[in-house]
């Protein structure tokens, strides 16, 4: 296939006024007849073409008048259809089979063929499995949907847009009408029938309007969706008060399903959901899992104004959506929760999986240039990379500023297709403010490094700091430009005391952003009384890599000072990392004793919030230490990590960490979700991890105890997963308990193979392919088969990197099978080989030839293809 690339963009030569669908559901076979007034845009005549994939064809006719077979032909997903003309209306007649789709894109069934339900997915192009569309993001149009089906086997009919009637038909069957007054894209069109449960509430709007609230799912889990409910509230509310944006329809619904690609979809009025991210109870939900169901509800909100209200253009301009409504989820996760808490988790998120892919062979801008398959385009990069370059740009403006430029942004693209200049041209117009200068952020791939050197001139009281950036060259593209890099910083002199700043004449409080526009830059400050200490990159103010020669004392001196708790957590892991480097075969060095000592101080100190104090005694991931190696073996990494926290369990001391465990213990009951029972819960399994390194046996007696007395699955699952990664000899029990108590409950079962596919080392793949037999089992499942290859291939590297390359052939076939069945889910755990150049020569070797393997395998799909491509490039 030929790439699409943004450069050849046009705009429709047809576009689509109106669409009514008509719907005729069946479990095995539905039948769609659409109806579509077409608009001809004058300057481009051209044939009718029209997207479809897969549909049979069973009528057409154009104005009223059916077509012959010589005046329409439908080859290669594609209807060429003659002699249409500006408002010409086509109707078509197709069949499509739901239970037969395994793709899980289109229309397809959720569950068995007896009590499951149907739904489906077009984003991004999945429309065209349903009907005869232009499938592309800048025609929109107004949608009427009617939906027909047996009352008892489909009793729920659901399409986004205002109920339009329903009723009664013959044979025991019914219908149900939906209007959409707002223009959209089609790939926000969405369906949902079966038997399904719901939950209500009414809700007034800022500007009066009443609206429905419905989350929908199957009757057992009903009870479930309270949380998401609660969390659907806030966030519409915090959209108010914050963008002065509301709702706009008569009803909003929700639906859960278990069998879903992706974490959720946006939907006009009909959103649907993973399940994993819509369900909440204490007994099958941990913490973490309850502020991701309310950030991915938010999203998905939010998403009504970045996306549908406004959308976009092509899909190049992806992450106009989703970086600022990834963006927008994170202000209001940070307004509901800590905020020091939630950047860390995204800086760590952002670190983990954006960092490795923009140094990789994968890496591609946050607006690509160019793609095969845009579902393989939904990255870390386009989401996560993305929303910081509407961060540094939110930055720049101020609170209101930003504000400003987003209303602007709203009153001139409502209803319309966007592009990335538009939203700059927007925010930068209603400042003043010329922003085109970030542009270059969304073009270019590759994480700037950001060099730092500090020159403390004691006769002059003059600190001179020198920045500058490079970015390395990414795949086809060598030559990099300097970025606009916003740097906040601090001064803070030898007693942790932050230092007024003077640049240029000015005094500037105690914290700045500089920005470094150019190579290299340098800043002077004045009346600087001592060698300061620099804080850089508060807040983590630009996506880049940090590179500062500081000395462990320094970083010391930031970890233990630092009132800012996301600074303090970037210190430490700044000093964990030099730590790491300086660890060479049991020695120990300077850094080590810098970091656990500062870390043991303030284990004692308890003055730290509990959270944050968890987040602190964690170093850097596997992922992280890996991404700073050109030479990477992960079961070095992996014990050279291990040793660290042990020597820093060491500093503790079993005692104080038995002591601190038993007084968390004591605190906590009942699965309260408020911030000090989270947090308490947090470092209660830290500290117990830390235990277990220093003394297995007293720490696995205190995880059985905390595993049969856990009153949520927060403790549950922590005092399980220290016991099994450990391999204690009472981690086999509390399995089988775990996997009978959790029989018939899917997300809880999810957890229980990820759990022992995380096993570090050697064992993993015989426990993975053990685990394949378990009944419960299934590759069609996508959160199954997450749970168990995605959790092992991306989630525990010294697992999935044997040096005997068994699991990179176990993964290849794997993957050829899962790519019959679902290509976007098997495209997606491909990635895992991301990375696999810089490995050691002899992992390397295995992984190039069972990536070799697959790409020569008969009948890959496009999206494998296009991964394994380059992946092996
Ligand atoms: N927009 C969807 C993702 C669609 C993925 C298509 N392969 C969910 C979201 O980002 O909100
Ligand atoms: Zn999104």
């Amino acid at each position: 296939t030929t790439p699409i690339r943004l450069h050849d963009y046009r705009p429709p030569a047809w576009s689509v006024e109106t669409v009514e669908l008509d719907i005729d559901l069946g479990i095995d076979a539905t039948e769609v007849s659409s109806r579509l007034t077409l608009h001809c845009d004058p300057q481009q005549p051209a044939t009718l073409r029209l997207d479809g994939e897969g549909l049979e064809l069973l009528s057409i006719s154009l104005d009223g008048r059916k077509l012959d077979t010589h005046e329409y032909r439908y080859e290669q997903s594609v209807l060429e259809v003659s002699g249409a003309r500006d408002g010409s209306v086509l109707e078509t007649h197709v069949r499509v089979r739901p239970a037969a789709n395994t793709t899980l894109e289109g229309l397809y069934l959720s569950g068995s063929r007896e009590h499951g339900f149907l739904l489906t997915q077009c984003e991004a192009e999945g429309f065209r499995r349903i009907t005869f569309f232009p499938d592309r993001p800048d025609v929109l149009a107004r949608y009427t949907v009617t939906l027909r089906a047996d009352r008892s086997r489909f009793p729920v009919l659901l399409a986004g847009g205002n109920p339009a009637g329903s009723g009664e038909l013959a044979d025991g069957r019914h219908w149900a009408r939906f209007v959409d007054p707002h223009p959209r894209p089609c790939y926000l069109f969405a369906l949902v029938a079966g038997r399904l449960e719901s939950i209500q509430r009414d809700y007034v709007t800022a500007d009066g309007r009443k609206v429905k609230l419905v989350i929908w799912s199957e009757a057992n889990v009903i009870d479930c969706c309270h949380y998401a409910l609660d969390a659907l509230e806030r966030s519409m509310r915090w959209d108010e008060h914050t963008y002065g944006r509301s709702f706009d329809l008569d009803v909003f619904h929700v639906v859960a399903t278990h069998d879903f690609n992706m974490g959720a979809m946006e939907n006009k009025g009909l959103n649907i959901f993973n399940a994993k991210y819509l369900l909440a109870d204490p007994d099958i939900s941990t913490d973490d899992e309850y502020r991701a169901v309310e950030a991915v509800v938010a999203h998905e909100y939010f998403h009504n104004w970045t996306g549908n209200r406004v959308t976009c253009r092509d899909w190049f301009q992806l992450s106009l959506k989703e970086g600022l409504t990834v963006f927008r989820e994170q202000q209001f996760s940070a307004d509901m929760n800590s905020a020091a808490l939630k950047r860390i988790e995204d800086v760590a998120l952002l670190r983990r999986t954006q960092f490795p892919e923009d140094a990789g062979p994968l890496a591609h801008p946050v607006r690509p240039a160019e793609y095969r398959e845009i579902n393989n385009f939904y990255t870390a990069t386009v989401y996560e990379k993305g929303s910081e370059l509407v961060r540094m740009v939110a930055g720049r403006l101020g609170q209101e500023g930003f504000r400003r430029g987003m209303d602007l942004y709203f009153e001139r693209h409502d209803g319309q297709a966007a592009t990335i200049e538009d939203f700059l041209a927007a925010l930068g117009d209603a400042n003043h403010i010329n922003l085109s200068s970030y542009l270059a952020w969304y073009s270019q791939a590759g994480t700037p490094r950001l060099h730092a050197k500090g020159e403390y001139d004691e006769v002059e009281h003059t600190y001179t700091l020198t920045l500058s950036q490079q970015t390395r060259p990414t795949p086809g593209h060598v030559e990099k430009a300097p970025l606009p890099i916003p740097v906040k910083l601090s001064l803070f002199d030898r007693h942790g005391q932050m230092l007024p700043l003077h640049l240029d004449g000015e005094a500037h409080g105690t914290e700045k952003v500089v920005v470094l526009s150019k190579p290299t830059q340098r800043f002077v400050f004045q009346h600087v009384p001592s060698a300061p200490v620099p804080s850089l990159l508060r807040g983590f103010s630009a996506p880049v890599v940090l590179e500062c020669d500081y000395t462990p004392d320094e970083l010391a001196l930031l970890l233990t000072h630092d009132a800012d708790g996301f600074n303090r957590w970037e210190a430490g892991q700044q000093l964990a990392m030099l730590a790491f480097d300086t660890l060479r075969d049991g020695d120990d060095s300077i850094a080590n004793k810098a970091w656990r000592q500062a870390l043991a101080a303030l284990f004692e100190q308890d003055a730290i919030d509990d959270a944050l104090l968890a987040d602190l005694l964690t170093p850097p991931g596997e992922i992280e230490f890996a991404d700073r190696q050109s030479e990477v073996d992960p079961a070095k990494i992996h014990a050279q990590r291990q040793a660290m926290q042990h020597r820093l369990a060491e500093e503790i001391g079993v005692d104080a960490l038995v002591a601190r465990y038993r007084a968390l213990a004591a605190h906590t009951g009942a699965p309260e979700l408020d911030a000090a029972n989270q947090a308490r819960r947090r470092l209660k399994r830290r500290v117990l991890e830390l235990l277990a390194l220093l003394d297995a046996e007293q720490a696995y007696a205190l995880a059985i105890r905390q595993y049969d007395s856990a009153s949520g699955m927060t403790d549950r699952l922590a005092a399980l997963s220290v016991l099994v990664r450990h391999r204690a000899p009472q981690a086999a029990t509390a399995l089988v308990h775990f996997r009978k108590r959790y029989a018939d409950n899917p997300l809880a079962l999810d957890k229980w193979f990820t759990v022992q596919a995380q096993v570090p080392g050697e064992p993993a793949l015989a426990i993975i392919k053990h685990l394949e037999s378990d009944p419960s089992f299934t590759l069609k499942n996508p959160n199954r088969a997450r749970s168990l290859l995605g959790a092992f291939a991306s989630g525990n590297p010294s697992g999935f990197h044997r040096m005997d390359g068994a699991a990179y052939q176990f993964l290849a076939e794997r993957l050829a099978q899962l790519d019959a069945l679902n290509p976007q889910i098997a495209a997606r755990l491909a990635t895992a080989f991301n990375g696999w150049q810089r490995l050691e020569p002899v992992r390397r070797n295995a992984a190039r030839q069972a990536l070799e393997g697959l790409a020569q395998r008969e009948g890959l799909s496009p999206n494998l293809s296009e991964i394994v491509g380059n992946v092996l490039q």
